[in-house]
């Protein structure tokens, strides 16, 4: 009996062991995640009801985004910095209003570039690890942008080590490959693109026209990540 009670003894040992040995294995592999805070800029009512379908277009989204979760010291890591553009010199506003925080779908908030496949570019100014990118190109009325395609590398030219984390280019009309993703509504929730934890420097983002003109535009683009 004694024997018994032994080996049930070590038994549940060995358990409360295997326990702790999964606990710890857990935590080391899934870090915690929180929920990250993403300031909205006030909704739009009004303006052109939108005239445009697309079998690659995704239906209208009026439900609140779920909750944005990332590991703990995730944050806009963008804010401030610098902006450049294949557009050097925007026709309305200026590059550096796309990172300055103010989102306001008025005129004088407002970026625009023109006609054509162009792109802006953050330099986040050191190696990053980037968990969302979220772009607000208009939200003065409903419109939906083409050819986006958004890419982050540690190489500001993009010819090296360039991972795509977006694309709805679906002929490849921009050159950039193929894309998977989906046309959307703009709204003033703006899109929220997951990362994944991607390291880079840098974030480029490619726009071609819009269904109300040709031109390409920018109210604010913010970069959720860490500092490596
Ligand atoms: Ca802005
Ligand atoms: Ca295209």
């Amino acid at each position: 009996m004694k024997e018994v009670v032994g080996i049930c003894g070590t038994m549940a040992l060995l358990a409360v062991a295997g326990c702790l040995y999964f606990g710890a294995l857990g935590t080391a592999h899934a870090e915690d995640l929180v929920e990250v805070p993403i300031e909205l800029p006030e909704p739009f009512f009004g303006g052109t009801p939108l005239d445009y379908w697309g079998p690659n277009l995704e239906p209208e989204d009026y439900k609140d985004r779920p909750p944005f979760m990332a590991p703990q010291g995730t944050a806009v890591v963008s804010r401030g910095k610098p902006v450049t553009s294949s557009f050097k010199n925007p026709i309305v506003g200026r590059l550096e209003q796309i990172t300055d925080g103010d989102k306001d779908y008025a005129k004088t908030s407002l970026v625009e570039l023109g006609a054509g496949l162009q792109w802006v570019q953050i330099d986040l100014e050191k190696d990053h690890e980037i968990y969302a990118i979220l772009v607000w190109h208009f939200h003065e009325g409903k419109r939906v942008y083409f050819d986006v395609v958004v890419q982050v590398s540690n190489d500001p030219d993009f010819k090296d080590g360039v991972t795509t984390v977006y694309n709805n280019d679906h002929d490849n009309s921009s050159g950039l490959g193929v894309g998977k993703d989906k046309e959307y509504i703009e709204n003033h929730k703006g899109r929220l693109i997951p990362a994944d934890g991607v390291k880079a420097r840098y974030v480029r983002l490619y726009s071609n026209g819009n269904t109300a003109n040709d031109m390409n535009h920018y109210v604010e683009v913010e970069v959720l990540g860490r500092a490596v």
